[in-house]
C-alpha cells in the first residue's frame, strides 16, 4: 500500500500561468464521469485560454449529457470537447501527442482518475508539461507543476486563483459557472471542508456576477423517471451492517444494461443511500468486465476518502471511490466494511453531527 502525504498543499500558481501562456496547444483533462466542479473549472480556464489565441481541446471519456445543460459555458466546452467512450472511437496517442504540448488536469487526484483516456495517453502525457490542479486530500502530486490546495472546498476556486493571476475578471457566466461547482462540490456548502474562506470566495463569485438562488434552483438534483425506477430497483437490495450505519449494495454493468441504464444513472444515489436516517456510510460496488467500481459516501466529517486511499483510489474526506481488480465481490466487500467499520469506531461524533446537536439543545 502506498503512503502518500494525506492532505499537503503544494501551490504553484505562478507557475502554472508562465506555463500556460507558454503553451502552443494545450489539451484539458479531468477526472472520468466529470461531475459540475469538474466541467466549471476546464470550461472557465478553457475559455480564457483561447483568449490567449491558444488552441483548447478538452478529452474526456463521458458525454456531457443533458443534466449539464444549466452550466454556464457547458455547450463551449462541448464544442472542444472529444468524447470518447470505452474502446470505440478512441483518441490515438498520437493525436495529443502531436498537438498538445501542455496538459491542464483538472479535479484529478491521480492520473488513473482519468480512466481510459489516461490509459490510451500515458505516454503522451509523460511527455507533457502537466499541470496538476486540483484539491484532493488524496492527490499525488503528478504534475510537472502542481497546484494542489486540500484545503480548499472545490478545484473552481483555485481556477479564480488561476484567472487573478492571470489578471482577468470573470466574467458573470464564468463566475456563476464556478460557484456552480463550488456549492456542487460542497454538497450545498454542507462538507467538512467548507470553512469561511469558502465563504469568501463565494461571496466575491456573487459579487462578479453570479446568482446563488438561481443556481441552487436549477441544482435541485434532478432525478429523471427511468432512473428513478432504477433505483428503486436496486435499494430493494440494500444491505446493512453495523447496526444499520453503513448501507450498501452492489450491481453488475450488465444488470445495468438490462435495465436500460448506465453507470451515469447511478449518480446521486450513493448520497441518498448516505441520507438515510442512521446510515453513517454508504457504499455502492459496481462490477466491471475489469474490476469492481467502488463509491464511497460518508455523513459529514466521516472519513471515507482513507478508506478508498487504502485501496488504491482516492476522493474527498466524504465522497471517495477507488476500483479493484483481481478480487472476487465478497472478499472484497468484506475487506472494505472492516476498514469502514474500524473508521467509524474511530470516529467520535462528527463535527457537523455535534454541531446540529448543540444546535438541537
Ligand atoms: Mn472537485
Amino acid at each position: 500500500m502506498q503512503e502518500l502525504q494525506y492532505g499537503n498543499s503544494q501551490v504553484s500558481v505562478p507557475e502554472a500561468v508562465v506555463a500556460i501562456r507558454g503553451a502552443h496547444r494545450i489539451v484539458l483533462l479531468s477526472h472520468e464521469m466529470p461531475d459540475l466542479d469538474a466541467l466549471a473549472s476546464c470550461t472557465v480556464i478553457g475559455a480564457i485560454i483561447e483568449e490567449l489565441g491558444l488552441p483548447v481541446l478538452f478529452l474526456t471519456d463521458s458525454p456531457m449529457g443533458e443534466k449539464f445543460d444549466y452550466l454556464p459555458g457547458i455547450q463551449w466546452l462541448r464544442d472542444r470537447a472529444i468524447v470518447s467512450y470505452k474502446d470505440a472511437d478512441w483518441v490515438s496517442a498520437d493525436r495529443l501527442h502531436g498537438t498538445a504540448d501542455v496538459a491542464l488536469v483538472l479535479d484529478a487526484a491521480n492520473l488513473n482518475q482519468l480512466g481510459a483516456v489516461y490509459k490510451v495517453n500515458a505516454s503522451a502525457l509523460a511527455s507533457a508539461t502537466v499541470i496538476n490542479v486540483d484539491h484532493h486530500r488524496t492527490n499525488t502530486y503528478f504534475g510537472v507543476i502542481n497546484v494542489v490546495r486540500p484545503d480548499v472546498s472545490s478545484t473552481c476556486e483555485l481556477v479564480a486563483d488561476l484567472a487573478r493571476e492571470m489578471g482577468r475578471t470573470l466574467d458573470p457566466w464564468m463566475a456563476e459557472a464556478l460557484l456552480t461547482g463550488l456549492i456542487a462540490d460542497t454538497s450545498r456548502f454542507s462538507t467538512a471542508n467548507v470553512s469561511s474562506t469558502t465563504l469568501r470566495n463565494a461571496a466575491e463569485l456573487m459579487d462578479r456576477g453570479a446568482n446563488l438562488i438561481r443556481i441552487l434552483g436549477r441544482m435541485s438534483e434532478p432525478v429523471s423517471g427511468p432512473q428513478a425506477r432504477l433505483w428503486q430497483t436496486l435499494l430493494a437490495r440494500l444491505a446493512y451492517r453495523q447496526d444499520r450505519q453503513i448501507a450498501f449494495l452492489d450491481v453488475t454493468t450488465d444488470r445495468l444494461q438490462q435495465l436500460g441504464a448506465t453507470e451515469n444513472d447511478l449518480t446521486g444515489l450513493a448520497n441518498y443511500m448516505r441520507g438515510l436516517q442512521g446510515v453513517m456510510v454508504a457504499l455502492i460496488f459496481v462490477l466491471r468486465p475489469g474490476g469492481i467500481k467502488i463509491s464511497l459516501r460518508g455523513k459529514p466529517g466521516i472519513d471515507v476518502g482513507s478508506v478508498a486511499l487504502k485501496f488504491g483510489g482516492g476522493g474527498h474526506l466524504e465522497a471517495a471511490g477507488c476500483v479493484v481488480e483481481g478480487k472476487p465481490l465478497e472478499q472484497l466487500r468484506g475487506e472494505i466494511l472492516e476498514e469502514v467499520a474500524q473508521v467509524l469506531s474511530r470516529a467520535t461524533a462528527p463535527p457537523c453531527a455535534q454541531i446540529l446537536e448543540q444546535a438541537r439543545q
